[in-house]
Protein backbone atom coordinates (compact mmCIF):
# COMPACT_ATOMS: atom_id res chain seq x y z
CA UNK A 1 0.00 0.00 0.00
CA UNK A 2 1.59 3.58 -1.08
CA UNK A 3 2.34 5.03 2.29
CA UNK A 4 0.92 8.56 3.32
CA UNK A 5 2.71 11.11 3.92
CA UNK A 6 0.19 13.62 4.37
CA UNK A 7 2.11 17.07 3.81
CA UNK A 8 0.37 20.01 4.27
CA UNK A 9 0.97 22.31 2.07
CA UNK A 10 1.43 19.50 -0.92
CA UNK A 11 4.84 19.94 -2.86
CA UNK A 12 3.79 20.89 -6.21
CA UNK A 13 5.85 17.69 -7.83
CA UNK A 14 6.58 14.96 -5.02
CA UNK A 15 7.67 11.64 -6.26
CA UNK A 16 7.16 9.09 -2.95
CA UNK A 17 10.62 6.63 -4.20
CA UNK A 18 9.77 3.92 -1.24
CA UNK A 19 12.30 3.12 1.62
CA UNK A 20 13.39 5.34 4.63
CA UNK A 21 16.50 7.14 5.03
CA UNK A 22 18.35 6.62 8.86
CA UNK A 23 19.08 9.96 9.44
CA UNK A 24 21.70 8.65 12.18
CA UNK A 25 23.84 7.00 9.05
CA UNK A 26 25.05 10.59 8.36
CA UNK A 27 28.23 12.37 9.40
CA UNK A 28 26.56 16.03 9.52
CA UNK A 29 24.75 18.58 8.28
CA UNK A 30 26.41 20.68 5.03
CA UNK A 31 26.10 23.98 4.67
CA UNK A 32 28.11 24.95 2.05
CA UNK A 33 27.13 29.16 1.76
CA UNK A 34 27.37 30.93 4.94
CA UNK A 35 23.68 32.03 4.37
CA UNK A 36 22.86 29.24 5.05
CA UNK A 37 24.98 28.33 8.36
CA UNK A 38 22.11 29.79 10.97
CA UNK A 39 19.06 27.33 9.20
CA UNK A 40 20.91 24.32 8.92
CA UNK A 41 22.23 25.32 12.52
CA UNK A 42 18.06 25.58 13.08
CA UNK A 43 17.56 22.11 11.43
CA UNK A 44 20.27 20.62 14.23
CA UNK A 45 18.90 21.86 17.09
CA UNK A 46 15.60 20.87 15.93
CA UNK A 47 17.07 16.93 15.32
CA UNK A 48 18.32 17.13 18.42
CA UNK A 49 15.69 18.18 20.19
CA UNK A 50 12.90 15.88 18.84
CA UNK A 51 15.07 12.77 18.04
CA UNK A 52 18.12 13.10 19.92
CA UNK A 53 20.37 13.00 16.94
CA UNK A 54 23.33 15.50 17.16
CA UNK A 55 24.73 16.04 13.81
CA UNK A 56 27.08 19.22 13.58
CA UNK A 57 27.18 21.36 11.30
CA UNK A 58 30.06 21.89 8.60
CA UNK A 59 30.94 23.69 5.69
CA UNK A 60 32.32 20.68 3.92
CA UNK A 61 32.34 16.77 4.97
CA UNK A 62 33.26 13.78 2.84
CA UNK A 63 30.35 11.03 3.39
CA UNK A 64 26.73 11.25 4.02
CA UNK A 65 25.55 13.64 5.17
CA UNK A 66 22.52 16.18 4.89
CA UNK A 67 23.66 18.68 2.36
CA UNK A 68 22.07 22.48 1.81
CA UNK A 69 23.26 24.46 -1.23
CA UNK A 70 22.57 27.27 -3.26
CA UNK A 71 22.42 26.76 -6.56
CA UNK A 72 21.57 29.00 -9.84
CA UNK A 73 21.12 33.27 -9.60
CA UNK A 74 19.44 34.40 -7.06
CA UNK A 75 15.64 35.60 -7.31
CA UNK A 76 14.56 38.60 -5.63
CA UNK A 77 13.24 38.54 -2.58
CA UNK A 78 9.15 38.34 -2.33
CA UNK A 79 8.61 36.40 -5.30
CA UNK A 80 7.79 32.89 -5.47
CA UNK A 81 11.19 31.89 -7.47
CA UNK A 82 12.47 32.53 -4.03
CA UNK A 83 10.91 30.06 -2.14
CA UNK A 84 11.23 27.32 -4.22
CA UNK A 85 13.71 24.35 -3.65
CA UNK A 86 14.17 21.02 -4.63
CA UNK A 87 14.98 17.94 -1.87
CA UNK A 88 16.16 15.10 -2.71
CA UNK A 89 16.44 11.78 0.27
CA UNK A 90 17.45 8.50 -1.13
CA UNK A 91 19.47 5.62 1.08
CA UNK A 92 23.08 7.80 0.67
CA UNK A 93 21.70 11.28 2.25
CA UNK A 94 19.34 14.70 1.89
CA UNK A 95 19.94 16.73 -0.29
CA UNK A 96 18.42 20.10 -0.58
CA UNK A 97 18.99 22.78 -3.17
CA UNK A 98 17.41 26.38 -3.91
CA UNK A 99 18.41 29.47 -5.25
CA UNK A 100 17.76 31.71 -2.41
CA UNK A 101 17.90 30.98 1.38
CA UNK A 102 14.40 31.79 2.10
CA UNK A 103 13.64 27.79 -0.60
CA UNK A 104 15.87 26.45 1.89
CA UNK A 105 13.77 27.58 4.91
CA UNK A 106 10.78 26.25 3.00
CA UNK A 107 12.45 22.80 1.95
CA UNK A 108 13.50 22.56 5.55
CA UNK A 109 9.60 23.12 6.93
CA UNK A 110 8.72 20.00 4.39
CA UNK A 111 11.86 18.26 5.67
CA UNK A 112 10.26 18.96 9.39
CA UNK A 113 7.08 17.11 8.36
CA UNK A 114 8.47 14.31 6.71
CA UNK A 115 10.39 13.13 10.39
CA UNK A 116 8.16 11.06 12.13
CA UNK A 117 5.54 13.90 13.81
CA UNK A 118 6.46 13.07 17.21
CA UNK A 119 10.27 14.80 16.06
CA UNK A 120 7.99 17.44 16.55
CA UNK A 121 8.22 17.29 20.53
CA UNK A 122 10.50 18.98 22.32
CA UNK A 123 12.11 16.54 23.73
CA UNK A 124 13.87 13.49 22.18
CA UNK A 125 10.36 11.20 21.04
CA UNK A 126 10.85 9.48 17.64
CA UNK A 127 13.59 8.31 16.17
CA UNK A 128 15.15 10.27 13.05
CA UNK A 129 13.86 8.76 10.21
CA UNK A 130 12.69 10.13 6.59
CA UNK A 131 10.96 8.26 3.74
CA UNK A 132 12.75 8.40 0.69
CA UNK A 133 11.79 11.29 -1.68
CA UNK A 134 12.00 13.39 -4.65
CA UNK A 135 10.63 16.92 -4.21
CA UNK A 136 10.53 20.21 -6.58
CA UNK A 137 8.45 22.65 -5.25
CA UNK A 138 7.42 26.36 -5.37
CA UNK A 139 4.65 28.34 -4.37
CA UNK A 140 1.76 29.64 -6.15
CA UNK A 141 1.53 32.96 -4.31
CA UNK A 142 4.30 34.95 -3.12
CA UNK A 143 2.49 36.75 -0.01
CA UNK A 144 1.10 34.04 2.28
CA UNK A 145 0.18 35.28 5.68
CA UNK A 146 -1.08 34.77 9.37
CA UNK A 147 -2.62 37.96 11.33
CA UNK A 148 -2.87 37.65 15.00
CA UNK A 149 -4.80 40.63 16.82
CA UNK A 150 -2.66 40.76 20.11
CA UNK A 151 -4.42 44.01 21.15
CA UNK A 152 -7.81 43.02 21.68
CA UNK A 153 -5.84 40.13 24.09
CA UNK A 154 -2.54 40.02 24.48
CA UNK A 155 -0.76 37.25 24.29
CA UNK A 156 2.78 35.99 25.66
CA UNK A 157 5.89 36.95 23.44
CA UNK A 158 6.39 32.97 23.64
CA UNK A 159 2.89 32.48 22.01
CA UNK A 160 3.78 35.06 19.35
CA UNK A 161 7.15 32.81 18.65
CA UNK A 162 5.42 29.52 18.39
CA UNK A 163 2.98 30.81 15.93
CA UNK A 164 5.67 32.18 13.96
CA UNK A 165 6.99 28.91 14.06
CA UNK A 166 4.03 27.07 13.46
CA UNK A 167 3.37 29.75 10.33
CA UNK A 168 6.83 28.29 9.43
CA UNK A 169 6.28 25.01 9.26
CA UNK A 170 2.77 25.42 6.99
CA UNK A 171 5.69 27.28 4.85
CA UNK A 172 3.50 30.67 5.22
CA UNK A 173 5.91 33.52 5.32
CA UNK A 174 4.24 36.66 6.68
CA UNK A 175 3.19 37.22 10.36
CA UNK A 176 0.70 40.23 10.38
CA UNK A 177 1.16 41.91 14.12
CA UNK A 178 -2.10 43.46 14.83
CA UNK A 179 -0.15 45.72 17.29
CA UNK A 180 -2.38 48.90 18.02
CA UNK A 181 -6.71 48.91 19.14
CA UNK A 182 -8.92 50.56 20.76
CA UNK A 183 -8.72 47.92 23.44
CA UNK A 184 -4.91 48.37 23.83
CA UNK A 185 -1.95 49.48 22.29
CA UNK A 186 0.93 46.47 23.03
CA UNK A 187 4.54 48.03 21.66
CA UNK A 188 6.61 50.46 23.64
CA UNK A 189 7.52 53.83 22.47
CA UNK A 190 10.28 55.21 24.21
CA UNK A 191 9.06 58.88 23.23
CA UNK A 192 5.70 58.35 24.15
CA UNK A 193 5.57 56.52 27.54
CA UNK A 194 1.91 56.69 28.34
CA UNK A 195 1.35 54.62 25.64
CA UNK A 196 3.23 51.46 27.89
CA UNK A 197 1.83 53.14 30.81
CA UNK A 198 -1.81 54.00 30.16
CA UNK A 199 -2.58 52.87 26.68
CA UNK A 200 -1.40 49.48 27.05
CA UNK A 201 -4.10 47.94 29.40
CA UNK A 202 -7.91 48.17 30.41
CA UNK A 203 -9.35 48.00 34.29
CA UNK A 204 -11.38 45.38 32.60
CA UNK A 205 -13.67 43.45 29.74
CA UNK A 206 -16.95 42.45 28.73
CA UNK A 207 -18.23 39.19 29.75
CA UNK A 208 -19.44 36.87 26.23
CA UNK A 209 -20.80 39.26 22.85
CA UNK A 210 -20.04 42.81 23.42
CA UNK A 211 -23.93 43.31 21.27
CA UNK A 212 -25.31 40.24 24.07
CA UNK A 213 -24.10 41.99 27.45
CA UNK A 214 -23.74 44.24 29.77
CA UNK A 215 -21.70 42.42 32.47
CA UNK A 216 -18.16 43.34 32.77
CA UNK A 217 -15.34 41.12 34.63
CA UNK A 218 -13.65 43.94 36.80
CA UNK A 219 -10.60 42.68 36.06
CA UNK A 220 -7.63 43.99 34.42
CA UNK A 221 -6.17 42.86 31.07
CA UNK A 222 -2.84 43.99 29.61
CA UNK A 223 0.62 44.03 28.40
CA UNK A 224 2.67 45.16 25.92
CA UNK A 225 6.22 44.15 24.02
CA UNK A 226 9.70 45.99 24.50
CA UNK A 227 11.08 46.50 22.14
CA UNK A 228 13.74 44.08 22.71
CA UNK A 229 11.19 41.76 22.43
CA UNK A 230 10.32 43.13 19.39
CA UNK A 231 13.11 42.33 18.30
CA UNK A 232 13.74 39.17 19.10
CA UNK A 233 10.64 38.48 17.77
CA UNK A 234 11.48 39.55 14.14
CA UNK A 235 14.76 37.93 14.95
CA UNK A 236 13.46 34.63 15.48
CA UNK A 237 11.00 35.59 12.43
CA UNK A 238 14.02 36.19 10.32
CA UNK A 239 16.09 33.07 10.82
CA UNK A 240 13.02 31.21 9.13
CA UNK A 241 12.31 33.52 6.38
CA UNK A 242 9.02 35.02 7.77
CA UNK A 243 8.35 38.58 7.52
CA UNK A 244 6.65 40.19 10.48
CA UNK A 245 4.45 42.93 9.68
CA UNK A 246 3.73 45.58 12.12
CA UNK A 247 0.50 47.47 12.01
CA UNK A 248 -0.34 50.41 13.39
CA UNK A 249 -3.43 51.12 13.28
CA UNK A 250 -4.96 54.70 12.76
CA UNK A 251 -6.73 57.73 12.59
CA UNK A 252 -9.44 54.95 14.28
CA UNK A 253 -9.49 52.43 16.46
CA UNK A 254 -7.48 54.79 18.80
CA UNK A 255 -9.14 54.65 21.92
CA UNK A 256 -6.27 53.33 24.17
CA UNK A 257 -3.52 55.85 22.10
CA UNK A 258 -6.85 58.93 23.28
CA UNK A 259 -6.97 57.48 26.90
CA UNK A 260 -3.16 58.26 26.88
CA UNK A 261 -3.35 61.04 25.14
CA UNK A 262 -6.68 63.04 24.99
CA UNK A 263 -5.02 66.27 23.43
CA UNK A 264 -4.59 64.01 19.82
CA UNK A 265 -8.50 63.46 19.81
CA UNK A 266 -11.38 66.06 20.87
CA UNK A 267 -10.04 66.33 24.41
CA UNK A 268 -12.75 64.12 25.85
CA UNK A 269 -10.30 61.09 26.49
CA UNK A 270 -12.35 58.13 27.27
CA UNK A 271 -10.55 55.21 29.40
CA UNK A 272 -9.14 52.59 27.00
CA UNK A 273 -11.87 50.11 25.20
CA UNK A 274 -13.46 47.66 27.62
CA UNK A 275 -15.97 46.41 25.27
CA UNK A 276 -15.54 45.56 21.19
CA UNK A 277 -17.14 47.21 18.39
CA UNK A 278 -16.64 50.55 16.42
CA UNK A 279 -15.86 53.36 18.51
CA UNK A 280 -16.57 56.69 17.05
CA UNK A 281 -13.18 58.28 18.83
CA UNK A 282 -10.35 59.32 15.90
CA UNK A 283 -7.92 61.48 15.81
CA UNK A 284 -8.01 64.79 15.11
CA UNK A 285 -6.64 66.02 11.77
CA UNK A 286 -3.69 68.14 13.03
CA UNK A 287 -0.08 68.69 13.06
CA UNK A 288 0.32 67.49 16.52
CA UNK A 289 -1.63 64.06 15.42
CA UNK A 290 0.94 63.28 12.60
CA UNK A 291 3.78 64.30 14.54
CA UNK A 292 2.74 61.22 16.83
CA UNK A 293 2.75 59.07 13.81
CA UNK A 294 5.64 59.85 12.91
CA UNK A 295 7.19 59.04 16.61
CA UNK A 296 5.68 56.01 16.34
CA UNK A 297 7.03 55.26 12.90
CA UNK A 298 10.45 56.39 13.24
CA UNK A 299 10.26 53.31 16.20
CA UNK A 300 8.40 50.90 14.40
CA UNK A 301 11.50 51.03 11.39
CA UNK A 302 14.28 50.79 14.39
CA UNK A 303 12.45 47.42 15.07
CA UNK A 304 11.02 45.80 12.19
CA UNK A 305 13.20 44.85 9.17
CA UNK A 306 10.32 43.90 7.11
CA UNK A 307 10.07 46.57 3.83
CA UNK A 308 6.16 46.99 4.55
CA UNK A 309 4.32 48.88 7.58
CA UNK A 310 0.84 48.64 7.66
CA UNK A 311 -1.23 51.77 8.51
CA UNK A 312 -4.44 50.37 9.70
CA UNK A 313 -7.41 52.79 8.47
CA UNK A 314 -10.33 50.16 8.89
CA UNK A 315 -13.24 51.30 9.83
CA UNK A 316 -12.86 54.83 10.35
CA UNK A 317 -16.15 56.61 11.57
CA UNK A 318 -16.50 60.73 10.44
CA UNK A 319 -18.90 61.57 12.85
CA UNK A 320 -16.46 63.16 15.28
CA UNK A 321 -15.08 65.08 12.32
CA UNK A 322 -18.15 65.75 11.09
CA UNK A 323 -18.76 68.48 13.65
CA UNK A 324 -14.63 69.38 14.44
CA UNK A 325 -13.65 73.01 13.94
CA UNK A 326 -10.11 71.21 13.29
CA UNK A 327 -11.62 69.20 10.68
CA UNK A 328 -13.35 72.32 9.60
CA UNK A 329 -10.44 74.29 8.94
CA UNK A 330 -8.42 71.80 7.15
CA UNK A 331 -10.88 70.78 4.96
CA UNK A 332 -11.76 74.33 3.99
CA UNK A 333 -7.82 74.76 3.56
CA UNK A 334 -6.79 71.90 1.59
CA UNK A 335 -10.29 71.97 -0.44
CA UNK A 336 -11.88 68.61 0.75
CA UNK A 337 -15.80 68.73 -0.23
CA UNK A 338 -16.09 65.02 1.59
CA UNK A 339 -15.36 64.07 5.34
CA UNK A 340 -14.45 60.95 4.13
CA UNK A 341 -11.46 62.79 2.53
CA UNK A 342 -10.24 63.57 6.17
CA UNK A 343 -9.01 59.81 6.36
CA UNK A 344 -7.75 59.86 2.75
CA UNK A 345 -5.66 63.34 3.91
CA UNK A 346 -4.08 61.30 6.72
CA UNK A 347 -3.20 58.44 4.57
CA UNK A 348 -1.34 60.46 2.47
CA UNK A 349 0.43 61.60 5.28
CA UNK A 350 1.05 58.79 6.34
CA UNK A 351 2.18 56.91 3.08
CA UNK A 352 4.51 60.15 2.65
CA UNK A 353 6.26 59.59 5.57
CA UNK A 354 6.51 55.88 5.38
CA UNK A 355 7.99 55.94 2.10
CA UNK A 356 10.61 58.37 3.40
CA UNK A 357 11.78 55.72 5.98
CA UNK A 358 12.04 53.50 2.99
CA UNK A 359 9.17 51.21 3.70
CA UNK A 360 5.82 50.69 1.86
CA UNK A 361 2.78 51.32 3.00
CA UNK A 362 -0.30 48.53 3.19
CA UNK A 363 -3.69 49.54 4.29
CA UNK A 364 -6.70 48.24 5.35
CA UNK A 365 -9.14 48.59 2.03
CA UNK A 366 -11.46 51.74 3.32
CA UNK A 367 -8.12 53.64 2.50
CA UNK A 368 -9.53 53.22 -0.62
CA UNK A 369 -12.92 54.52 -0.36
CA UNK A 370 -11.96 58.60 -0.84
CA UNK A 371 -8.39 57.11 -2.58
CA UNK A 372 -5.29 56.50 -1.88
CA UNK A 373 -1.83 56.84 -2.87
CA UNK A 374 -1.00 54.02 -5.56
CA UNK A 375 1.67 53.20 -4.35
CA UNK A 376 -0.25 51.63 -1.01
CA UNK A 377 -0.64 48.13 -0.76
CA UNK A 378 -4.53 47.23 -0.30
CA UNK A 379 -5.23 44.51 2.66
CA UNK A 380 -9.25 43.57 1.33
CA UNK A 381 -11.13 42.67 4.04
CA UNK A 382 -14.49 43.55 3.41
CA UNK A 383 -15.24 41.85 0.26
CA UNK A 384 -13.61 40.05 -2.51
CA UNK A 385 -15.40 42.93 -4.98
CA UNK A 386 -12.95 45.05 -3.45
CA UNK A 387 -10.33 43.15 -4.67
CA UNK A 388 -11.11 44.28 -8.42
CA UNK A 389 -12.00 47.65 -7.09
CA UNK A 390 -8.23 47.85 -5.94
CA UNK A 391 -6.83 46.32 -8.67
CA UNK A 392 -8.22 48.85 -10.96
CA UNK A 393 -7.15 51.72 -9.22
CA UNK A 394 -3.37 50.61 -9.35
CA UNK A 395 -3.09 49.07 -6.29
CA UNK A 396 -1.31 45.47 -5.17
CA UNK A 397 -3.75 43.56 -3.19
CA UNK A 398 -3.49 41.02 -0.25
CA UNK A 399 -6.50 39.16 -0.21
CA UNK A 400 -7.87 38.52 3.24
CA UNK A 401 -11.93 38.68 2.72
CA UNK A 402 -14.02 38.31 6.08
CA UNK A 403 -16.30 35.20 4.77
CA UNK A 404 -13.45 33.10 3.65
CA UNK A 405 -10.48 33.75 6.18
CA UNK A 406 -11.32 35.76 9.01
CA UNK A 407 -10.73 32.53 11.41
CA UNK A 408 -12.63 34.14 13.99
CA UNK A 409 -15.83 33.09 13.05
CA UNK A 410 -17.73 30.13 14.07
CA UNK A 411 -16.32 26.80 13.01
CA UNK A 412 -19.09 24.71 13.00
CA UNK A 413 -23.11 24.73 13.27
CA UNK A 414 -23.58 23.11 16.70
CA UNK A 415 -24.53 25.07 19.52
CA UNK A 416 -21.69 23.62 21.59
CA UNK A 417 -18.97 25.98 19.70
CA UNK A 418 -17.71 28.40 21.62
CA UNK A 419 -18.13 32.24 21.67
CA UNK A 420 -17.67 33.74 18.13
CA UNK A 421 -18.07 36.97 17.07
CA UNK A 422 -20.26 35.58 13.84
CA UNK A 423 -20.18 33.62 10.89
CA UNK A 424 -19.51 30.49 9.68
CA UNK A 425 -16.06 29.06 8.07
CA UNK A 426 -15.57 25.61 8.43
CA UNK A 427 -12.70 23.97 7.25
CA UNK A 428 -14.07 22.76 4.12
CA UNK A 429 -14.99 26.54 3.51
CA UNK A 430 -11.26 27.09 3.53
CA UNK A 431 -10.61 24.40 1.74
CA UNK A 432 -12.87 25.28 -1.73
CA UNK A 433 -11.49 28.78 -1.12
CA UNK A 434 -10.08 30.61 -4.73
CA UNK A 435 -7.75 33.51 -3.18
CA UNK A 436 -7.78 34.95 -6.55
CA UNK A 437 -10.93 36.72 -8.07
CA UNK A 438 -11.99 36.12 -11.33
CA UNK A 439 -11.55 38.71 -14.06
CA UNK A 440 -8.17 40.22 -11.24
CA UNK A 441 -5.20 40.43 -12.88
CA UNK A 442 -3.18 37.75 -10.80
CA UNK A 443 -0.10 39.79 -10.80
CA UNK A 444 -1.81 42.26 -8.75
CA UNK A 445 -2.53 39.85 -6.28
CA UNK A 446 0.42 39.51 -3.64
CA UNK A 447 -1.23 37.05 -1.97
CA UNK A 448 -3.41 36.60 0.69
CA UNK A 449 -3.82 36.08 4.70
CA UNK A 450 -6.09 35.10 6.71
CA UNK A 451 -7.01 36.86 10.28
CA UNK A 452 -6.97 35.80 14.02
CA UNK A 453 -9.28 38.68 15.75
CA UNK A 454 -9.37 37.91 18.69
CA UNK A 455 -12.29 40.15 20.46
CA UNK A 456 -13.67 36.90 21.33
CA UNK A 457 -10.44 34.75 22.06
CA UNK A 458 -8.65 35.51 25.34
CA UNK A 459 -6.04 33.43 25.94
CA UNK A 460 -3.65 31.15 24.02
CA UNK A 461 -5.68 27.87 23.68
CA UNK A 462 -9.09 30.06 22.55
CA UNK A 463 -6.55 31.44 19.24
CA UNK A 464 -5.02 27.48 18.81
CA UNK A 465 -8.51 26.38 18.47
CA UNK A 466 -10.09 28.97 16.27
CA UNK A 467 -6.42 28.88 14.09
CA UNK A 468 -6.24 24.87 14.12
CA UNK A 469 -6.14 23.15 11.55
CA UNK A 470 -8.18 26.01 9.70
CA UNK A 471 -4.46 27.38 8.93
CA UNK A 472 -3.24 24.26 7.96
CA UNK A 473 -5.96 24.28 4.93
CA UNK A 474 -5.22 27.88 4.46
CA UNK A 475 -1.38 27.19 3.87
CA UNK A 476 -2.54 24.68 1.25
CA UNK A 477 -4.80 26.77 -0.69
CA UNK A 478 -1.68 29.73 -1.02
CA UNK A 479 1.06 27.15 -1.62
CA UNK A 480 -0.43 24.42 -3.76
CA UNK A 481 -1.51 24.96 -7.59
CA UNK A 482 -5.00 23.66 -8.19
CA UNK A 483 -3.93 21.01 -10.04
CA UNK A 484 -2.00 19.61 -7.42
CA UNK A 485 -4.57 20.36 -4.79
CA UNK A 486 -7.19 18.34 -6.73
CA UNK A 487 -4.79 15.33 -7.13
CA UNK A 488 -4.50 15.28 -3.24
CA UNK A 489 -7.39 16.32 -1.57
CA UNK A 490 -5.94 18.59 1.31
CA UNK A 491 -9.64 17.02 3.54
CA UNK A 492 -7.47 13.66 2.92
CA UNK A 493 -3.86 14.67 4.15
CA UNK A 494 -4.83 16.51 7.20
CA UNK A 495 -5.97 13.29 9.35
CA UNK A 496 -2.10 12.59 8.99
CA UNK A 497 -1.34 15.72 9.25
CA UNK A 498 -3.08 16.29 12.87
CA UNK A 499 -0.67 14.49 14.76
CA UNK A 500 1.42 16.69 13.87
CA UNK A 501 -0.41 19.53 15.73
CA UNK A 502 -0.68 17.62 18.38
CA UNK A 503 2.71 16.74 19.10
CA UNK A 504 3.90 20.54 19.03
CA UNK A 505 0.69 20.89 22.06
CA UNK A 506 -1.90 22.85 19.63
CA UNK A 507 -5.35 22.34 21.19
CA UNK A 508 -6.55 22.88 17.91
CA UNK A 509 -10.74 22.05 17.19
CA UNK A 510 -11.12 18.25 16.63
CA UNK A 511 -12.65 18.01 12.96
CA UNK A 512 -15.82 16.50 14.52
CA UNK A 513 -16.22 19.48 16.55
CA UNK A 514 -15.22 20.84 20.07
CA UNK A 515 -14.01 18.57 23.35
CA UNK A 516 -15.82 18.63 26.04
CA UNK A 517 -13.66 21.14 27.86
CA UNK A 518 -13.53 23.31 24.56
CA UNK A 519 -17.42 23.36 24.21
CA UNK A 520 -18.54 27.27 25.01
CA UNK A 521 -21.12 25.58 28.51
CA UNK A 522 -23.50 27.75 29.59
CA UNK A 523 -21.33 30.64 31.03
CA UNK A 524 -19.04 33.46 29.41
CA UNK A 525 -17.95 31.54 26.70
CA UNK A 526 -21.55 30.60 25.64
CA UNK A 527 -22.16 30.74 21.95
CA UNK A 528 -24.36 33.85 20.70
CA UNK A 529 -25.66 34.49 16.89
CA UNK A 530 -25.91 37.66 15.43
CA UNK A 531 -26.53 37.32 11.29
CA UNK A 532 -23.09 38.34 9.79
CA UNK A 533 -23.94 40.64 6.85
CA UNK A 534 -21.23 40.69 4.12
CA UNK A 535 -20.00 44.06 3.33
CA UNK A 536 -21.06 44.48 -0.65
CA UNK A 537 -19.16 46.82 -2.40
CA UNK A 538 -19.95 50.45 -3.01
C1 LIG B 1 -13.45 44.06 11.40
S1 LIG B 1 -11.15 43.72 9.51
C2 LIG B 1 -12.29 44.69 11.83
C3 LIG B 1 -11.71 44.34 13.14
C4 LIG B 1 -12.54 43.34 13.88
C5 LIG B 1 -13.05 42.28 12.91
C6 LIG B 1 -13.83 41.21 13.58
C7 LIG B 1 -10.86 45.03 9.99
C8 LIG B 1 -9.84 45.64 9.20
N1 LIG B 1 -11.54 45.52 11.04
O1 LIG B 1 -11.51 45.49 13.91
O2 LIG B 1 -11.76 42.76 14.87
O3 LIG B 1 -13.85 42.91 11.94
O4 LIG B 1 -14.12 40.16 12.71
Amino acid sequence: MQRRLSLIPQPQHLVDAGGELDLATLGAIVAVDSETTGLAWLLSDLLARGTGLRLAVQSDFEGPAVRIRLEGPRPEDLTCESEAYRLRIDADGVDLVAAHPAGIARGLATFRQLLPADALRAAPAAPAIVPCVAIDDVPRLRWRGVHIDIARHFQPKEFVLAMIDRAWLHRLNVVHLHLTDDQGWRMEIPSRPKLAEIASWRSETVVGHALDTETFDGTPHGGHYTLADLREIVAYASERHVMVIPEINLPGHTRAVLAAYPELGTGHGKPVATTFGVFEEVLEPTEESLAFARDVFDVVVQVFDAPFVHIGGDEVPTVQWESSPVAAELMKREGIADVRGVQTWFTRAFTEYVTSLDRRVIGWDEILDGGAPTEAVVSVWRNEAYVKKAVEAGHEVIVAPEPYVYFDHYEGESPDEPLCIHGLTTVEKVAAWEPVPAGVDPDSVLGAQCQLWSEYMPDARDVEYRAFPRLAVFADVLWAAPETREAAPVLERLEGHLPRLEALGIEYRPLEGPEPWQTGGTGARKRFDRPFQEHQAE
